[in-house]
């Protein structure tokens, strides 16, 4: 559904966001709302680019949004209307990798990337403007994409002399093919929201005035349905592409299910109350 007027009532009602005082960000902002954080950029007047402390306080932020109970889903987004993100700010880009206020460079990105892979709720990426460089791949990483009309798609590394061999590469490639992945990287093109929605880039493109309350309106449906399946099916969908770190992230789900089963409590009960397990009233299934 990709107009709000063709959401239900209950789905496309405002919503008013709440920002908490306990932690102050410099390059980002941290809302929650109806079991909803809303985590944004906020270095618009660089078109969203990201330095070390950008990605350590985007890591701090998605960890927050990960343990908190309350909240079902996440949105990732750039302030204004010109821009989700433009990649690594070039600024501060050393001679190994971007460089932080005291002069560490690091190629921090790369953690928060695998962070959103594997935080156990569904990320939205909610697209106005540019999804460029480490941008793009940004979006990427998300389980979903909602993009505005006036969003733009694309890689810049090989003109600006960067590569994302990871993920930048391969899940682009799994996600809308070998060929297209390849001309993305190899021209550095930029495609429009349609571009990108016809390439399987993206999932709906909006209105930009309707941007922020359809992509709540994927939220809200999202959160009310099961946390358990969904948090379940993200890992499921990423393990081939994760290899053993994707199987060991499903895996640990299947742990976390059977501890919450009598057969598994028998275990640890028995190891408590010092006498052997009797598991013999758990059947073996066909
Ligand atoms: C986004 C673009 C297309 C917007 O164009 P537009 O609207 O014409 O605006 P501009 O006038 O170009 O920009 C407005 C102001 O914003 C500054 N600015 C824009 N982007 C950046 C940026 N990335 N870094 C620093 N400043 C930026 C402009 O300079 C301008 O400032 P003023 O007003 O002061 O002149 C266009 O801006 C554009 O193409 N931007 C550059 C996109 C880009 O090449 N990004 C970098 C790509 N590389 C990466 O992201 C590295 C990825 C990465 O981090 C990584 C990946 C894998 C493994 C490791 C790493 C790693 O290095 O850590």
């Amino acid at each position: 559904m990709h107009r709000l007027a063709d959401w239900p009532e209950e789905d496309r009602r405002p919503i008013y966001w709440e920002s908490p005082q306990d932690v102050q960000y410099q390059d980002i902002l941290y809302h929650r709302a109806e079991g909803i954080a809303k985590i944004t950029i906020n270095r618009p007047e660089v078109r969203n680019a990201f330095r070390p402390q950008t990605v350590r306080e985007l890591i701090h932020a998605f960890q927050r949004a990960h343990l908190d109970p309350e909240i079902g889903s996440i949105i990732l987004t750039g302030a204004g209307e010109l821009a989700f993100c433009s990649g690594g700010d070039q600024r501060v880009r050393g001679h190994e990798g971007y460089q932080d206020a005291q002069g560490v460079e690091s190629l921090n990105v790369l953690d928060l990337q695998r962070q959103i892979r594997t935080l156990p709720k569904p990320v939205v990426a909610m697209v106005a403007g540019y999804a460029i460089g480490g941008g793009h791949v940004l979006h990427l990483v998300c389980d979903l994409t909602i993009a505005a009309e006036n969003a733009r798609f694309g890689q810049t590394g090989p003109r600006v002399g960067s590569f994302d061999a990871g993920l930048g590469a391969g899940l682009l490639a799994r996600t809308i093919g070998l060929k297209k992945a390849k001309e993305i990287w190899f021209l550095c093109r930029q495609y429009d929201a349609q571009e990108a929605l016809a390439m399987g880039l993206v999932n709906a493109v909006v209105p930009l005035a309707e941007l922020e309350l359809v992509t709540v309106a994927w939220c809200r449906q999202m959160n009310r349905l099961s946390p358990t399946a969904l948090r379940v099916l993200k890992a499921a969908f990423n393990a081939d592409t994760d290899g053993l770190a994707g199987i060991q992230e499903l895996a640990g789900n299947a742990t976390a299910l059977f501890y919450m089963t009598e057969e598994a409590q028998e275990g640890r009960n028995a190891f408590l109350e010092r006498r052997p397990p009797d598991f013999r009233r758990f059947r073996r299934r066909p």
